[in-house]
């Protein structure tokens, strides 16, 4: 069995930065999928991030296998619910949404995850998951029906990001939300990462390399590519 968080610290320790692309089951073409392993096999990414919000279809299965046929790199759910746990996966995310007071994605919806996960392989990574205010209402607000945090409020987000580590996660993750209009704030990673000592983890409306690259250097150990990718998946074709 791979030790994800074990190269995640390790690259940490290196400053070797790590690129995840976030596949949507819903929108990822089963019969297209060939031609995505070769652009994903292309790019720079290190990790492959599956879910999203909410997912309707139930080929997260189906996908992770085919996947797991063509491509090394480690595979993670990233789930908005216990439905989207699948066995065939290496890992989860196994998050609790800090930002938001709504004790279904603090604590229920992991209690529920349990029985599955007891009979899994996967390896399961805690992660503090930090919604924070981009400008428009994003899916996680919408579903978690919480309200992100402000995105002028660096010590609340950092008091947040530090709570999460206290509690014991391993990782922090700071997210604007899928799409999002606004990135999370470089200054904002700057603090977060100063604060906290485990790997931080930034997504959600980054859609250009010199982004990826401010959010590297503002202090994120992994970025998370998710729409940009999804909207044109020669994003990565510039090495
Ligand atoms: C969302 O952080 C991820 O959970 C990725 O966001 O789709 O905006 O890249 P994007």
């Amino acid at each position: 069995m791979r030790e994800i968080y074990q190269e995640i610290l390790l690259a940490k320790s290196q400053n070797k930065k790590l690129l995840a692309i976030l596949l949507d089951p819903d929108k990822v073409e089963l019969n297209r999928l060939s031609d995505l392993i070769e652009k994903i096999k292309k790019s720079p990414a290190t990790h492959i991030l599956i879910g999203g919000s909410i997912v309707e279809s139930n080929k997260i299965d189906e996908l992770i296998f085919l996947l797991k046929e063509k491509l090394t790199l480690p595979i993670i759910l990233f789930p908005g619910n216990p439905s989207q746990i699948s066995l065939h996966a290496d890992g989860i995310l196994f998050l609790s949404l800090l930002s938001g007071r709504n004790p279904d994605y603090l604590i229920e919806h992991q209690v529920n995850a349990v029985p599955l996960l007891r009979k899994s392989n996967l390896e399961i990574i805690s992660t503090g998951y930090l919604l924070i205010e981009s400008g428009s209402q994003t899916a996680v607000e919408r579903v978690s029906q919480t309200l992100p945090l402000n995105r002028n409020n660096f010590e609340m987000v950092c008091k947040t990001a530090k709570a999460g580590e206290y509690l014991g996660n391993k990782l922090i993750y700071l997210e604007a939300g899928s799409g999002a209009k606004l990135a999370v704030p470089f200054e904002m990673i700057k603090a977060v990462s100063n604060e906290i000592l485990v790997p931080l983890i930034v997504g959600g409306g980054i859609r250009s390399h010199q982004a990826i690259q401010t959010a590297f250097d503002s202090g994120a150990d992994m970025v998370v590519i998710g729409t940009a990718f999804e909207n044109d998946s020669n994003f990565f074709n510039f090495r």
